[in-house]
């Protein structure tokens, strides 16, 4: 079960993102709708937030529907998840060309934003076709948001102002048009912006041709956020060297078009009691005991170090002969973008890497790499979080990483497993107690994965119920509630205790 406290908020929220909070999938045969739940945290802390203040949610539902007017359906009655109470009334679907939306999603968003944001810019690519469409797939979103707006204002007349809070770097344009037809219009609201990947330095920011028009969409909002104090100061800066703003690195503050724009550092935490109670009740999926467990869990992207992970693991087994036979690193990748060859050809570079590994040291009781290429369920990822004795978590560049935090809320063991994380994730800026790891240095990140298993069990549980306390605190509900705290939501008390 999922209960909410009810939490007096006036003001609604009307969600903007690529994709709505669940995808709709179609029956082959009868053509009929129906949803499938996502169980991501941000969806977990959001979707209640719309759903108590009769607030919307705009987004691609992940297939072509016959057209936007075509029906939503309700939820599944035996549908748990967050968002089971979000009706269909309340979510406005965004069609796209196929084309069209290929070109701004896989193109203009994984092509050119995603590496170049990761401070990559040797993977990007700069497509002016791809922009184009990226132009339109944002205005289209705006005029689905403003039609939400005035959908919104039909019907609650005396709900407060809504906030229309835009999602991530797919949709960087859609508030100036917003905000326009909202004028023109006469419909109240308040804008914000949340970033969910770095925002990187102005030196390579301005690689992207159509840079200066990046900045003008997000600060169309009243308040951009971002996970961290250095992206805010980042964004801050590309401000002023782009478009010559009048900036205040102190309060962060950006002036333009004669508004003040508000930059906030707002780290997105996870949903903690959740993560305990999974851990709590999920049986074990590792059978050995005996064998310790280092653990990496990822999409398989390559932001996320993987091929770095795999040499210093095997730079371990070269330097420690000890650990032949007592270790195995687990690593879990979930398939991701299949449709973006640099993504294929990382899965073809981590198959050989895993199998060279495994072929150097694989002995007939023992294998040093175990690779799970598929999705794993919420209660077996939190079993293997639980019982490993380490967990990687080491991005060459990451927004925020929640797998981290993850782990940490799942180590309720009492003898607790060590957590070691790059400096190069938002999660690591604040993690003060994980050892950190710099996974350029593969050398170096050997010697602090032999540093994790050899810790002793004293040291192991100082650093875990510090991370755990941290972590608890700032949940993904307290990610929320200072977010609307920002934003100026009056009476925003606590949105509750999640369990599921
Ligand atoms: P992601 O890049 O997707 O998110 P991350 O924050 O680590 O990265 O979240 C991944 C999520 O997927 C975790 O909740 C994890 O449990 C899950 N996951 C990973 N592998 C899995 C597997 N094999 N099976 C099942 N689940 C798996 C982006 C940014 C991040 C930022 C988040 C939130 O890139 O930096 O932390 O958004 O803002």
């Amino acid at each position: 079960t999922v209960t909410h406290a009810e939490t007096p908020c006036k003001g609604s929220l009307i969600v903007v993102s690529n994709r709505l909070p669940f995808v709709l999938v179609r029956n082959e045969e009868t053509q009929s709708l129906s949803r499938k739940a996502s169980a991501g945290g941000l969806v977990t802390a959001v979707a209640p937030v719309v759903i108590r203040g009769n607030g919307l949610w705009v987004g691609w539902p992940g297939i072509q529907l016959t057209s936007e007017e075509e029906p939503i359906p309700e939820s599944d009655p035996s549908d748990q998840t967050p968002t089971a109470g979000l009706k269909s009334s309340q979510v406005v679907s965004v069609n796209l060309d196929p084309k069209i939306f290929d070109s701004y999603y896989n193109g203009c968003c994984n092509k050119t934003f995603w590496p170049l944001f990761h401070s990559m810019p040797g993977r990007a690519t700069f497509s002016s076709d791809h922009w184009k469409n990226y132009v339109t797939v944002n205005k289209h979103f705006a005029k689905r948001t403003i039609e939400a707006l005035e959908k919104h204002h039909k019907n609650n007349k005396s709900n407060g102002t809504p906030i229309v809070w835009i999602h991530d770097y797919h949709l960087m344009l859609a508030s100036n048009w917003v905000r326009e037809q909202a004028e023109e219009r006469k419909l109240e609201c308040r804008m914000a912006f949340f970033l969910h990947i770095p925002f990187p330095p102005w030196d390579i920011f301005r690689l992207f041709p159509w840079s200066d028009e990046i900045l003008q969409g997000m600060l169309g909002c009243d308040m951009v956020g971002f996970h961290i104090q250095d992206y805010c100061l980042n964004f801050v800066d590309c401000c002023q060297r782009n478009l010559g703003c009048r900036v205040d690195r102190n309060n962060l503050l950006v002036e333009h078009g004669g508004r003040t724009v508000r930059v906030r550092p707002l780290p997105i935490g996870i949903p903690y009691d959740r993560f305990v109670h999974l851990a709590e009740t999920a049986e074990k999926v590792l059978k050995t005991s005996k064998m310790k467990i280092v653990l990496g869990v990822d999409r398989l992207d390559y932001t996320k170090g993987l091929v770095n992970r795999l040499q210093a693991f095997e730079s371990l087994l070269v330097k420690y002969p000890e650990h032949r036979g007592k270790v195995s690193l687990l690593q879990i990748s979930v398939p991701s973008r299949t449709d973006v060859k640099e993504y294929r050809e990382l899965k073809e570079e981590v198959d050989q890497l895993v199998g060279r590994i495994n072929g150097r040291f694989t002995t007939a009781n023992w294998a040093p790499i175990r690779y799970i290429y598929d999705y794993v369920g919420q209660a077996e990822l939190a079993a293997l979080y639980r019982d490993a004795a380490v967990c990687l978590v080491t991005p060459l560049r990451d927004g925020m990483n929640l797998v981290a935090k993850e782990f940490v809320a799942c180590q309720i063991n009492k003898v607790p497993g060590v957590l070691v994380i790059s400096p190069f994730a938002g999660a690591g800026e604040m993690m003060h107690e994980a050892l950190q790891c710099n996974p350029y240095e593969i050398d170096d990140a050997a010697e602090v994965i032999h540093r994790a298993l050899t810790m002793p069990e004293d040291e192991r549980i100082l650093r875990m119920s510090r991370l755990r306390s941290r972590e608890q605190e700032c949940d993904v509900n307290h990610w929320m509630r200072t977010f609307m705290k920002a934003m100026g939501t009056v009476e925003f008390d606590d949105i509750g205790t999640t369990t599921m």
